[in-house]
């Protein structure tokens, strides 16, 4: 959250939050961020659909725009909505539109394009996310839930106060604790962990990069992607010295003995021994033992960040650190258990709201084809074909309609090069954005969106005391509209304008959204002023549950509140998931060796390991020509760190811009050598906006550096389909051809006008 002071129709500052106690440097990409020269001015529709209609094209992304009137652009858009629906009916309408967009609940873009749809009559939808593909879908089977992981997380106060060693796989990066979804008022994480060490608690930091945890930790740098090997040598450890607490596991779990027997190597003759577990991550066997010994003799809180499961067989990684945590017994005390996502958002360990938020309702979507959201390349490319998801056999819809609204997948899909492929399969690809992001550049109506800048919201989100009134700070950017006044005219077209408005104008909308809100807190003996000195106040603030600690009250009374598994218990063994069958994600937590990783026959080919982490200077890819971001470029380029003794072994200095490939792409990045990654890791963070050297050219290089060209595209597991962006192997040689310039924030080519207009 920040103050915004503006100037000429251009925001020119921000303030942080005042009480803020450590600001988000993300903030300095705002300025400037309205008048950009990355603005989609106006409605446009690709030249080769105005003129040869729907229909798959290879032109996507490598073609000219003609400007057209917003008459023009929702007629284009209302009678494509017909023609698809009518001939293809609406699971042809692939509105899976991932992404964060911006932080208001009424203008948020998934929310308005899905609510549009529905009235529409459905369309085909994706589940979970990027964030947590596998998480999202091995947690219900192992504690019952996977959001209550986060937002009813045990609090940053507890752990300040109660945790006598913090064991971190992930750390616990700051970077991603500046922001969380609906905007954040406040960033208690540096504190809390500040605090944890003054009273003599001690962080464990296991992850290939030193700074995941800032100030005094031990850091462990296993090979990275061997997590799991290296929880199973702990665990293996706790149960040969009858460390483990065993009446936690019988009263509170199911499926222990049987997860035992593998772990002691009874099931497959390979105990998983501390010395097994050093052959796997590098990790000396007698550190691995010392950890666990000094984990089963003080109050230990066993975290993992959500990146451990953005990876093949992502399911293990929280599954195993739950089972660590239930080994040690402290899950439901102070200061101890299991933690997920710590450093992941600014979410975990912050006090829920009890109240839902005023959110734009979406409605109800009659269609019931979904798919996994980081399958989209998959359902484009395979139509009809079947595949495995959480138990079910299900078959990718025939899209023949993408419609995307706030996200940007050459952000955040992997392997851009078979995403192109899939994208020029569909007859009409429909992007609403505000800038010309790669995703707008393949799309074939681009609908320009203003930003939250340009436009009066609410902002709250279900881990902070503050609901927001966010005050457009500018005007609209040239012919920008909100989303919501687009789908409006839409429908208005398609004679749904009623059922999609409700007869509110946006403005109506806040105050309807508010007013039912504020009944929910008055009918809580909580208080909040009418609408309108809410608005001229600028906040409200309100009840929020501190102090929590997660799964206290299922610790005090397993019976009363059980946990919503199968069990009612931690389910160490899922009768469900081993009922499936699928090679790739057994009945109990265990070791699978990744493709991408040191330890496999790949290295030889491709020796580096990257670890395609989110940025530390930009939310995702928003806003990347801003501030702060330019500041962190190395000759315009994405920095890609790496170890010393690896770029003298290459000839590299920092500065240097070099080529990072594999056998499915390759970009450009610039060199920052650093201590602080482990030897034989490169740290190339997303978001860097792709720009094709050839943009004609499916594989192309991207010039800037976006590690989704080298990222393989293959879901987590059968179980999940989730994505598994996070690592990958590279190999690195320096760049001596002549520096492409940097087109990506440059909007593509455009036509005068258009032969509508004329
Ligand atoms: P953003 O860059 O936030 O990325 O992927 P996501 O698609 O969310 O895209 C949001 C878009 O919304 C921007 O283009 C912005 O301009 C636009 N926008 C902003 N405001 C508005 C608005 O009001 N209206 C409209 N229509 N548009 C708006 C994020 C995803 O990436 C996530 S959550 C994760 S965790 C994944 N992480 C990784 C990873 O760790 N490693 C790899 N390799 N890949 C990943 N991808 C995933």
């Amino acid at each position: 959250m920040f103050e915004a002071v503006s100037d000429g129709g251009e925001v020119t500052a921000v303030r942080p939050f005042a009480g803020d106690a450590d600001p988000s440097p993300v903030l300095g990409n705002i300025p400037g961020s309205v008048r950009h020269r990355s603005r989609v001015t106006g409605p446009m529709v690709r030249r080769g659909w105005l003129e040869n209609g729907p229909g798959p094209s290879q032109r996507r992304g490598d073609d000219e725009y003609v400007p057209v009137s917003w008459d023009e652009l929702t007629t284009l858009l209302a009678n494509e909505f017909r023609r698809v629906i009518d001939r293809h009916g609406n699971s042809a309408i692939y509105g899976g539109s991932y992404g964060w967009a911006s932080a208001g609940r009424f203008h948020h873009a998934q929310s308005q394009v899905h609510r549009f749809l529905n009235v529409l009559g459905g369309y085909t939808r994706s589940v979970h996310s990027y964030s947590l593909g596998a998480t999202g879908v091995i947690m219900p089977h192992v504690v019952g839930t996977h959001w209550k992981l986060f937002a009813r997380s045990t609090s940053w106060e507890n752990i300040a106060e109660h945790t006598e060693l913090l064991v971190s796989f992930g750390g616990v990066p700051l970077k991603n604790t500046g922001i969380n979804h609906g905007g954040t008022s406040d960033h208690p994480t540096r504190g809390a962990l500040d605090a944890l060490r003054e009273r003599g608690g001690r962080i464990v930091s296991i992850t290939p990069l030193r700074d995941d945890v800032h100030g005094e930790h031990e850091w462990i740098a296993p090979v990275p992607g061997s997590d799991v090997a290296l929880m199973l040598g702990l665990a293996h450890t706790l149960v040969t010295e009858g460390l483990h607490d065993e009446d936690f596991l019988a009263r509170y779990c199911t499926g222990y003995d049987r997860f035992e027997r593998y772990l002691l190597g009874e099931t497959d003759g390979e105990p998983k021994s501390a010395r097994w577990a050093e052959a796997i991550t590098g990790v000396p066997a007698s550190d691995i033992a010392a950890l666990a010994r000094e984990m089963a003799a003080r109050r230990t809180l066993v975290t993992v960040t959500w990146s451990l499961q953005r990876t093949r067989f992502g399911e293990q990684a929280p599954w195993m650190g739950v089972t660590l945590a239930a080994m040690l017994g402290e899950i439901g005390l102070a200061g101890g258990g299991f933690g997920h996502g710590y450093g992941s958002m600014n979410e975990p360990g912050l006090a829920p709201v009890p109240y839902p938020l005023p959110t734009l309702p979406q409605g109800i979507n009659p269609v019931k084809t979904f798919i996994p959201v980081a399958a989209i390349s998959d359902m484009l490319l395979h139509p009809g074909e079947e595949f495995d998801y959480d138990g079910q056999r299900l078959t990718y819809p025939d899209v023949k309609l993408v419609h995307w609204a706030g996200g940007n997948p050459f952000h955040h899909h992997q392997d851009i090069g078979r995403l192109r492929r899939a994208l020029t399969r569909p007859d009409t690809i429909v992007v609403h954005d505000p800038y010309w992001t790669p995703m707008a550049k393949h799309a074939d109506i681009v609908v320009p969106s203003t930003t939250s800048l340009e436009r009066d919201d609410l902002s709250c989100t279900r881990n902070d005391p503050l609901l927001v009134a966010m005050h457009a700070a500018a005007p609209r950017h040239a012919d920008a509209r909100d989303d919501y006044d687009t789908f409006a005219a839409v429908s208005a077209k398609l004679g749904v304008a009623e059922r999609f408005t409700e007869g509110r104008t946006a403005q109506q909308w806040l105050e309807h959204l508010y007013d039912q809100w504020r009944d929910w807190v008055l009918r809580d003996g909580g208080e909040a002023p009418e609408f309108g000195e809410f608005w001229a106040r600028g906040h409200v603030r309100m009840r929020t549950e501190d102090g929590l600690v997660a799964f206290e009250d299922f610790r005090r009374d397993p019976d009363g509140h059980p946990l919503a598994t199968p069990s009612g218990r931690f389910e160490i063994f899922s009768d469900t998931i081993d009922g499936f069958g699928y090679d790739d994600c057994a009945g109990h937590p265990r070791w699978y060796a990744p493709d991408e990783w040191l330890g496999g026959e790949r290295a030889e080919r491709y020796a580096l390991h990257l670890v395609a982490n989110q940025p530390k200077t930009r939310l995702h890819s928003q806003l990347d020509h801003g501030g702060t971001s330019q500041a962190s470029k190395v000759r315009g380029r994405e920095p890609i760190r790496l170890y010393p003794a690896d770029a003298a072994e290459r000839a590299l200095s920092g500065g240097d811009v070099v080529r990072v490939f594999n056998d499915r792409g390759a970009c450009l990045a610039g060199v920052v050598l650093d201590d602080g990654v482990r030897r034989s890791v490169v740290q190339l963070a997303t978001g860097a906006w792709y720009d094709p050297l050839d943009p004609g050219d499916p594989n192309a290089m991207c010039v800037h550096g976006n590690p989704n060209v080298l990222t393989a595209d293959v879901g987590a597991s059968s179980l999940s389909q989730g994505c598994t962006g996070q690592h990958v192997l590279v190999e690195i040689e320096k760049w001596t051809g002549d520096l492409p310039p940097i087109r990506a924030y440059d909007p593509p080519p455009v036509a005068a006008g258009s032969r509508y207009s004329e």
